[in-house]
């Protein structure tokens, strides 16, 4: 479609406006049609951007090696320009959104010379439900376009619904490479430098503009920056939630289900967890999303959730049959994947694929590898962030559901990390504050899915909306006590706090994790029903020994260790959240929080 046929005026002049100033070749509006997706994608193999892989084994299927500067999310370039820096608050990267807007429009100025100029309508959530929302992203990577239709709700339905003045969040993207007359990527992944990548987000005028990488969460803007950032403050200027959650649903033998949400940072197995086979027999769990939840008040006081996206974008290295057998189904065809490793028969590889690689493979820099079981320390063939899109009704697992506009009612809530040491196997809050209090205190070792952080490291991700919040976090936190008042307390999720990765001193798993996690899912099922048994503790209700099914793999010793209080770490990290992480919120922090931090000492010194 050319742009003076759209009948939305607003939308044509944002449009011709961006082009003036990003001077592209062309302009073309994408309509979500699967031949667009596949001219695309040949034109992209064509100019060796990509690798067709092997129809036999990977029908539809394409491999992208990104820059190797353009492999994560950049926190640290990453800015949320609200008007004031008090309304960012102490966790956000903030710039003036005057001086910030000089400076980009200074970058986007003749940005997409010698490109073509697309751009996308697409929906996050059913396109046309009430609670979805509409963006359009401009880009000049074709890249960004075909993971788009994966990931969102593309195309010509989409402008349908806006009609001829409907709201959109205008998301401006490109990847910072203008081509010289005659000049071509040559193969290579355009992006640009990292002092001049730019991921910024206007909260006050609903506004993304991101500039210098094509990669994930820095380039399709429905995802973080959309449904989460900008969708962070409509949820608190209309009174519901938008957050980094998986969705699933779980079936007791009886056939009874529940939904439960579920935060965890970047990278710490959501994926996973949504697509979970159970160990224990009987029990179903089913997939409505992996990575994001927006929960809203239905008309009956209870907390519905829907995933606004419409793909998964998964981490790929560690995915096996056996970790995650219906992510290793959903990624057989029509699936994009990045900086995984090539083998000679046009397939896949990567590190924890669950069987060693053949011959000579092609590593995710370019370069050829073949796999040396003698050295510990050869160079991973798969970036440990490589990524697969890949559309979400393709999941064996895929709940009917998963689509329903009117979402699916939640019964509980978990938090977690990853955490070697003191965070028990799970806990359940006494009340909706108390769990308020559990999620804001949350922490995890940081993983590599951002570019700018120290691996390992463990830090506070409260809610694990740290990198993902596009207001002041304080005021989050209170946003999030504040749900209680809409409703009756009976009618709210349980909150549970959860951490399926304790390690021994000498750093083995305490739990394996996986299908045994749905042991833990049981017990939390069973308390949302009141049946089964817990102990009063410090830090919140504790399972009540036996009360969760030991894996065989797992002994007693372990068990115990899994599921007791450890006063002192947990004294540790009181002092940690009272020295080092509630003084950051400064006089946003709600002061609850501190009274619940109190209660908890006097109760672990008791
Ligand atoms: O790159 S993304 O932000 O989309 C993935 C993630 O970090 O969770
Ligand atoms: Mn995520």
């Amino acid at each position: 479609m050319k742009v003076h046929e759209l009948k939305h005026k607003a939308l044509e002049k944002w449009i011709q406006d961006a082009s003036n100033l990003m001077k592209p070749d062309d302009v073309y509006v994408c309509d979500g049609s699967k031949g667009e997706y596949d001219r695309l994608a040949q034109q992209m193999v064509d100019e060796g951007l990509a690798v067709q892989l092997n129809q036999k084994k990977r029908a539809n299927c394409l491999l992208f090696r990104s820059d190797p500067s353009d492999v994560a999310r950049v926190e640290n370039r990453t800015f949320i320009a609200s008007k004031t820096q008090e309304a960012a608050g102490p966790t956000n990267n903030w710039i003036d959104p005057v001086e910030l807007k000089q400076t980009m429009t200074d970058l986007y100025r003749g940005c997409m010379r010698g490109r073509t100029m697309y751009v996308i309508p697409f929906s996050m959530g059913p396109v046309g439900s009430s609670i979805a929302k509409i963006g359009v992203e401009i880009t000049d990577s074709p890249y960004v376009v075909i993971n788009m239709h994966i990931m969102t709700r593309v195309g010509s339905k989409v402008l349908d619904v806006l009609g001829t003045e409907g709201e959109f969040v205008p998301c401006w993207h490109s990847v910072g490479k203008p081509l010289t007359k005659g000049e071509s990527d040559n193969g290579k992944w355009p992006c640009a430098p990292l002092e001049k990548k730019y991921i910024s987000h206007f909260p006050e005028t609903h506004e993304i503009w991101s500039y210098g990488s094509g990669y994930g969460g820095n380039a399709l803007l429905g995802k973080k920056c959309l449904a989460l950032r900008i969708a962070s403050v409509m949820a608190r200027d209309e009174g519901w939630l938008a957050e980094h959650m998986l969705i699933l649903k779980i079936t007791n033998p009886e056939g009874k289900a529940k939904y439960i949400a579920g935060a965890f940072p970047s990278a710490c197995g959501k994926t996973n967890l949504a697509m979970l086979i159970p160990t224990i027999p009987g029990w179903k769990v089913e997939t409505v999303g992996d990575d994001i939840a927006w929960l809203k008040f239905g008309s009956d006081g209870k907390l519905y959730a829907i995933n606004p996206e419409a793909g998964f974008f998964g981490v790929a290295p560690g995915t096996s049959e056996e970790s995650n057998y219906n992510a290793m189904k959903t990624i057989e065809k029509n699936t994009i994947f990045t900086n995984v490793a090539l083998t000679e028969d046009f397939n896949v590889w990567w590190e924890g694929i669950g069987y060693e690689p053949r011959g000579k493979l092609i590593d995710w820099l370019g370069n050829e590898w073949v796999y040396d079981k003698n050295n510990k320390d050869q160079k991973p063939a798969a970036h440990p962030n490589s990524r697969f899109t890949t559309p979400a009704n393709q999941c064996p697992s895929i709940a009917k559901e998963w689509e329903d506009p009117d979402g699916v009612p939640i019964s509980a809530i978990l938090f977690g990390g990853r955490r070697a040491q003191t965070i028990p196997l799970v806990v359940e809050s006494k009340n909706w504050l108390h769990g308020v209090f559990l999620g804001s205190i949350v922490g995890s070792e940081v993983t590599a899915a951002a570019l700018d952080l120290t691996i390992g490291q463990v830090r506070r991700d409260p809610f694990a909306m740290l990198p993902f919040c596009g207001y002041h976090m304080g005021d989050y936190f209170k946003h999030w006590i504040n749900i209680e008042k809409k409703t009756t307390s009976e009618k709210l999720p349980k909150i549970f706090f959860v951490n399926w990765f304790r390690k021994t001193d000498d750093g083995k798993w305490l739990w394996p994790g996986y299908g045994e996690n749905s042991r833990v899912l049981k017990w939390i099922f069973e308390r949302c029903d009141g049946s089964s048994k817990a102990v009063d503790t410090p830090v919140g209700y504790m399972p009540a020994p036996d009360a969760i099914e030991k894996p065989v793999s797992v002994s007693n010793k372990d068990m115990e260790i899994l599921l007791k209080v450890d006063r002192e770490g947990w004294l540790r990290e009181v002092d940690d959240v009272r020295n080092n992480h509630y003084p950051k919120f400064g006089n946003h922090l709600p002061q609850e929080l501190y009274e619940l931090l109190d209660t908890m000492e006097s109760l672990l010194k008791a």
